[in-house]
Formats: C-alpha cells, sequence, structure tokens
C-alpha cells in the first residue's frame, strides 16, 4: 500500500469513539442468504478460484479491507454495552431470554444460529463482587437448556450443569439463578446442556465481576472485551468475522485493556502487530508476575486480561495467527480486527 492510500484508510476511521454503550435493542438485519451451511476452511481457501490473475486476486483483498473501513462505527452493540437491571431490595435481577435466530456474521453470510436477547454472544453482565444477582432465564427454543457461570464461584446448585446441579429448563419454562458475586475478574456464562451445538451456536457472553477494591484495577482509557468462537457459525471475533468487525480506535498515549474469552472448541493464538501487550491476569486471577508478549494461546475455556500501551500511530493488524482462522485467498476473513492509534 502507498503511502497516500495508507494515509486515506487511516483518516477514515480515525476519529471513531471507543466502543459505543447505552445503544437501543439491537435488530439484526439478514440481508443474505439464509441457512448457508458451515463454511469450511477448504471453501475459504479455494472462493477465488487458483487460476485468477494476481489483479484480480488484489482486488477482492483490496475489496474486503474497504468494506471494514467502510463498516467501521457502523455496530453499536459489537463492544456490548453491560445488559441492563432493576433491583429486588438488594438484588440485581437480569433477564435473558434463549432464542433460535439468524445471524448474520459477515455480509451476506447468515447462519442458524442461538442467541440471548437476541445477540451472539448474549449482553455483557458487569456486576461487582459483593454483588446479590439474580438472573432469570427464559427458553423460548425449541430444545432444553441450562446456563453455567464459567469462572464464578457459586452455590453447587447454581452451577447450571444438566442433571448434575438441576434438571435441564425445558422449552417455555424460566429458571432463576440466584448467588452472590464472591470471586472479581473476567468470566464467562454459556450454556451446559447440548453444549457443544448451544455454546459454538451462541449461547455465551462475557460476566464481569469487578473488584469490590478498584485499587487492584489498572487505569486504563478504555476497555474491550473480544469473545472467540469457532466452528458452527465460523471463525468469529464478538459474533462477527471480518470485515464485520469493528476496529479498537484509540488515541496515542492511551492505555487500554483487553479481556479475550475463548468460548470456541480450538486454540487461538492472538497477535498484535506493533505494541506488546502486556498479560497481568489469567481467568480473572491477577498473575504474580505479568509479562509482554506480541502473540498470546488463548485456549477453549481461557480469559486473559492484557494491557496495550499505544505507542505506535497506525493501523495495527490484530488477529488469530492460525491463518486458515485469519486469511484466505479471497482476503482477510474471521478472525482479523484492527488497533487503530491516532496520532
Ligand atoms: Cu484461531
Amino acid at each position: 500500500m502507498n503511502e497516500h492510500i495508507a494515509r486515506r484508510r487511516f483518516l477514515k476511521i480515525a476519529g471513531i469513539g471507543a466502543g459505543s454503550v447505552g445503544a437501543a435493542a439491537f435488530t439484526q438485519s439478514v440481508a443474505g442468504t439464509v441457512g448457508r451451511a458451515a463454511p469450511q476452511v477448504a471453501d475459504h481457501l479455494m472462493d477465488v478460484p487458483r487460476q485468477v490473475n494476481a489483479e484480480e486476486m488484489d482486488q477482492q483483498h483490496e475489496a474486503v479491507v474497504n468494506t471494514f473501513l467502510d463498516n467501521a462505527g457502523k455496530d453499536p452493540n459489537f463492544w456490548r454495552p453491560p445488559l441492563e437491571f432493576t433491583m429486588d431490595g438488594d438484588v440485581k435481577v437480569f433477564e435473558l431470554v434463549c432464542q433460535e435466530v439468524q445471524w448474520e456474521t459477515s455480509p451476506g453470510t447468515v447462519f442458524p444460529a442461538m442467541a440471548y436477547n437476541g445477540l451472539v454472544p448474549g449482553p455483557e453482565i458487569r456486576i461487582t463482587e459483593g454483588d446479590q444477582v439474580r438472573i432469570n432465564v427464559r427458553n423460548e427454543m425449541t430444545q432444553s437448556t441450562t446456563v453455567h457461570w464459567h469462572g464464578v464461584v457459586v452455590p453447587n446448585n447454581m452451577d447450571g450443569v444438566g442433571y448434575v446441579n438441576q434438571p435441564p429448563i425445558k422449552p417455555g419454562e424460566t429458571f432463576a439463578y440466584e448467588f452472590t458475586a464472591r470471586n472479581a475478574g473476567s468470566h464467562m456464562y454459556h450454556s451446559h446442556h447440548n453444549a457443544a451445538e448451544q455454546v459454538s451456536s451462541g449461547l455465551l457472553g462475557a460476566f464481569i465481576i469487578e473488584p469490590a477494591d478498584k485499587s487492584r484495577e489498572p487505569e486504563v482509557t478504555a476497555e474491550y472485551t473480544l469473545i472467540l468462537n469457532d466452528t458452527t457459525i465460523g471463525f468469529t471475533i464478538n459474533g462477527k468475522s471480518f470485515p464485520y468487525t469493528q476496529p479498537i480506535v484509540a488515541n496515542k498515549g492511551d492505555r487500554i485493556r483487553i479481556r479475550y474469552m475463548n468460548e470456541g472448541f480450538m486454540i487461538h493464538p492472538f497477535h498484535l502487530h506493533g505494541i506488546p501487550q502486556l498479560v497481568f491476569a489469567k481467568d480473572g486471577y491477577h498473575l504474580p508476575a505479568p509479562y509482554l508478549c506480541d502473540t498470546l494461546n488463548i485456549a477453549p475455556g481461557e480469559r486473559y486480561d492484557v494491557l496495550v500501551d499505544c505507542t505506535e500511530p497506525g493501523l495495527w493488524a490484530f488477529h488469530c495467527h492460525i491463518l486458515t482462522h485469519a486469511e484466505s485467498r479471497g482476503g482477510m476473513f474471521g478472525m482479523v480486527t484492527v488497533l487503530v492509534v491516532n496520532e
């Protein structure tokens, strides 16, 4: 890319704000082919025939990047706003509804999916250590489900494994999960009934418990949660595949926090170009010795918290480094986004 084009692209998304909050209820527009089967890696590798010439291949790669730039800032739910709650005495009450939906991951690619409150992943639930919570889970799907609070210390009968801790929540039923938040950190919630199908189809979300003592938290300009998923609806970050992922937009001098969560079946080594990542917590627990890296391997079920000091201006690719999760002959796809550092 020559300098002129690079500058134009940089300006195109410079100035887009950090993760939007307070967005209204999300309505997923279904523009493409409904019910398309999950694309295999081989399909992606072959989506540009081998006989195309270099110019045609390059045009397709450029078009995908341009779609990403054009879509920047246009998905207010990509960085999930925290779920609203009501108070019942001292208890914070959240409502989750499980539904079968059609979910578009990238332009024209729509999958049959499962959603909490219409979103894949579900809404972020964010509370504080010591909070008493009740989460009412209503099942409007055609199969039973449960919810497991992954990483969260809960009473045994609230752990959400079908027939181990509770009978499954049958279609049409509601189950109330109640507990007090005891361990701060970056946690998750997901189905634990027919979970291989239900979690990979979208029944997953971030469950963040902020520490009661805020002095334990690093000071940051902004924070972003990247939930990784694979298999049933393809390689996704927060339910979207490149070019429908969103960039992280920061200013030079900012310090940002990224919470990684892997809800997929595969390991995803996340590589940030240009700037190292300081890993300071694993599975919600602070590390005794934080460490720097440029590629962080995230296994299924794991969460990592990292800090990025945005010292280097420009557009920095940020992607899974298993390259079949990120790029094909047709251009970048799947687990790819960009960190934009404005001068
Ligand atoms: Cu990957």
